[in-house]
């Protein structure tokens, strides 16, 4: 196996043995086969030169977001997925036939899709199927950002939200990529483009997300317990927590969001449901424990899974949907409806204790655009006063390294006159943290999920706006980035895309990212990685 796609992989470099995400060999082999198999799809569907059935659609969002890292870690269910691509292939290239149309002569056009390849085919089609480093590392870019495009847009389509225009670009970037003789300049146009994509995505999902929930609003969220037993929802489908919720309404459940699903509670037709108590833990790379302690079911609704100890008594509990699965744990399918049936969830909740108390107190979130420009005045008072010196985006991830430590002693150690604008999973380095406000605006402003990233390019060109200024990084901004998976990739490349220079990413800086086309991007855009604590806020905020 080879996958270098997160900021975790092995050595800096990449996993070759087994995934320090717990992916094994195997499964790595079956997502490099499902990938081929999108790309054979994609570069059909593109040269065929009309919008894709909502099926190829659903195949392409779905298989890219199953191979999204800690999403799907299920041979069967990747196998599955490959076979559904191989038959709308199957269709494409009749179509093709029909219409005599020539395709291009690649390999994942023409493979027959015999099971008995399926092996061979997944061990030729991996990432070092690119010889030369730079023209593969653009390739995983487009990919990568293509992941992170297709799990926003799931999300989007579960709440009725299409966009064919994505769909189309999707395609098409499949079809560049699949080229061997795809040049440089080609393919770095390609990145930059996936950017623009990306933030449509982010548009369409906000869209999604506030038409159907309200517009998040300034909300604290317990992050004790109760006394009734509970179900922890986590992940990014507010679809799934809907769902949810209207089910456990008066069976004496509460409901819990966990990592990612925290910002739930910001949204007004999400936070009037009384039995949505609080958030329980943090990011998702602690839920091996947390998990434990919560001692009621648990459901999944998109990546960060974590594979269990083999003694964990957890295992029993947990629940997937959409395009996320774990071998032996049980997988709630969406109905024909769209909605999710979760009485299984429910009837198991109601055997369970109540959480184990691990923490006490509140955290204040919901600083979405649309509530950020509600104290527009505010914050535009405190910047002409010199109240606030500098705002900060340390929107992101979390994970396991320790050098991530970096993050939370950058909050701590930023001045009081700084303020913090996060989304993601990052936030749980320093939203517990108490820092404190600046004239009643908070220290730390929680947008919301890591697609919520979109609310601070939105606020970031209000302001511009507002204080006349010629570019958008002449502004008090400084973008200091925690990445883990291929989410934030698309996120960076909409940040690049419009415009924002000087961004920082760490702790590391990617693996797929060779050294000729890092030196592209620090040249063109000023890319960075990052230094100490001491001095990165000396250069940057002092
Ligand atoms: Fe992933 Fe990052 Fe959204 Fe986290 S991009 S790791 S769980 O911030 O959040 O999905
Ligand atoms: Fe390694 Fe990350 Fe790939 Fe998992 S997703 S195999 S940790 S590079």
């Amino acid at each position: 196996m080879f996958c270098f796609q997160c900021q975790e992989t092995a050595k800096g470099t990449g996993c070759t043995i087994k995934g320090v995400c717990g992916k094994e060999a195997e499964t790595s082999k079956w997502q490099d086969l499902l990938l081929s198999v999108v790309r054979g799809v994609g570069t059909i569907q593109h040269t065929l030169g009309e919008n894709a059935s909502k099926e190829v659609a659903d195949f392409l969002v779905d298989a890219l977001f199953s191979t999204i890292t800690n999403a799907n870690f299920d041979d069967q269910s990747i196998l599955n997925k490959v076979d559904t691509g191989i038959a709308l292939k199957k269709q494409l290239l009749e179509t093709a036939l029909s219409k005599n149309i020539t395709l291009p002569n690649y390999q994942e056009v023409h493979w027959g899709g015999e099971k008995s390849d399926y092996s061979e085919e997944g061990e030729r089609e991996g990432v070092l199927r690119n010889e030369n480093a730079d023209l593969r590392s653009l390739k995983e870019l487009t990919v990568l950002g293509l992941k992170g495009i297709a799990a926003y847009y799931d999300h989007a389509t579960r709440l009725g939200e299409t966009n064919e225009e994505i769909i189309a670009f999707m395609c098409k970037a499949l079809a560049t990529i699949t080229a061997p003789d795809a040049d440089k300049e080609t393919l770095l146009g390609i990145v930059l483009e996936t950017g623009k994509y990306g933030v449509d995505v982010m548009a369409l999902l906000d869209k999604a997300n506030t038409e159907a929930y309200g517009t998040p609003e300034l909300t604290k969220v317990n992050i004790g317990v109760g006394k009734k037993p509970g179900i922890l929802i986590s992940g990014h489908d507010l679809k799934d927590i809907e769902d949810l919720l209207i089910q456990t309404e008066g069976t004496g459940i509460d409901v819990y969001t966990h990592g990612e699903m925290l910002p739930a509670h910001y949204y007004p037709q999400l936070k009037k449901y009384k039995h949505l108590v609080g958030n329980y833990g943090n990011a998702w790379w602690k839920q091996k424990e947390e998990f434990a302690s919560f001692n009621g079911p648990i459901v999944f609704t998109t990546n960060c899974i974590v594979p269990p100890a083999k003694n964990a008594n957890y295992a029993e509990r947990v629940f997937t949907t959409n395009s996320t699965g774990f071998p032996g744990w049980k997988h709630i399918a969406t109905g024909e409806d769209g909605k999710k049936d979760f009485s299984e969830v429910i009837a198991l909740a109601k055997t369970c204790k109540a959480p184990q108390e691990i923490e006490t107190g509140e955290i204040v979130g919901g600083f979405a655009h649309a509530q950020v420009f509600a104290l527009a005045d505010q914050v535009v008072e405190a910047v002409k006063s010199g109240a606030i010196r500098k705002f900060v985006v340390m929107s992101g991830c979390d994970g396991r390294m320790k050098s991530r430590n970096y993050y939370e002693e950058f909050a701590k150690a930023l001045p009081k006159d700084v303020v913090i604008l996060t989304s993601g999973c990052a936030k749980y380095r320093y939203n517990k943290l108490n820092l404190g406000d600046i004239n009643g605006i908070p220290r730390v402003l929680d947008a919301g999920q890591c697609n919520d990233s979109y609310s601070w390019a939105v606020v970031a060109f209000k302001l511009k706006e507002i204080f006349g200024a010629n570019d958008i990084n002449d502004l008090p901004i400084f973008f200091n980035i925690a990445w883990y998976e291929q989410k934030a990739v698309i996120v960076l490349l909409a940040l690049l895309h419009l415009g924002v220079k000087n961004i920082h990413i760490g702790p590391t800086l990617p693996a797929f990212v060779s050294e000729g086309v890092l030196q592209v991007l620090v040249d063109n855009f000023g890319l960075a990685g990052n230094s100490t604590v001491e001095e990165d806020i000396q250069k940057y905020i002092l």
